[in-house]
């Protein structure tokens, strides 16, 4: 399973706490891109995608959701719900994202800019590409 959780650099003292993800350094790729996703609902899902070629560290700034995590054999669930703690997720994983608290935030960041096409929405197309490696 092309995953892991990442306890990320927190400096913490009597003025409270500040997390640092440095590129290349505390993860494994050089920074391109950062999203983040907010006003986000119990009853919604996201994600039901995986990436040819994108490695992604998401983290849980506010609220918890669960992520769904698929190689294509086997399937995994992890709540993310710590701002100390990132997903990474690399190339070829399914992800859905789903129970999402109100008002989660997850901030996400990015190995490469924006790609629609670098997307693969289709699960049958996702099963067909990992059988072809
Ligand atoms: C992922 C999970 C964790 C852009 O135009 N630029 C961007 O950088 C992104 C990320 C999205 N978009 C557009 C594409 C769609 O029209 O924003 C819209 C919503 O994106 P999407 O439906 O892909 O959102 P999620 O939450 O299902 O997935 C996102 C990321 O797209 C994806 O890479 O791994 O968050």
């Amino acid at each position: 399973m092309n995953y892991k959780l990442i306890n990320l650099n927190i400096f913490g003292d009597n003025r409270g706490k500040l997390a640092v993800v440095e590129g290349n350094k505390d993860i494994p790729f050089e920074i391109k891109r950062v999203y983040w996703i907010f006003d986000t609902l119990p009853d919604q899902e996201r994600g039901k995608h995986a990436h040819r070629d994108l490695e992604q560290i998401i983290v849980a700034m506010d609220g918890a959701c669960q992520f769904v995590l698929d190689d294509g054999i086997k399937r995994e669930t992890v709540w993310l719900n710590r701002p100390d703690t990132g997903l990474y997720i690399g190339k070829n994983m399914w992800r859905e994202m789903r129970h999402f608290s109100y008002g989660c935030k997850l901030m996400i960041l990015a190995s490469r800019h924006y790609d629609e096409k670098e997307y693969i929405r289709d699960y049958d197309e996702f099963i067909k590409i990992i059988n072809e490696k």
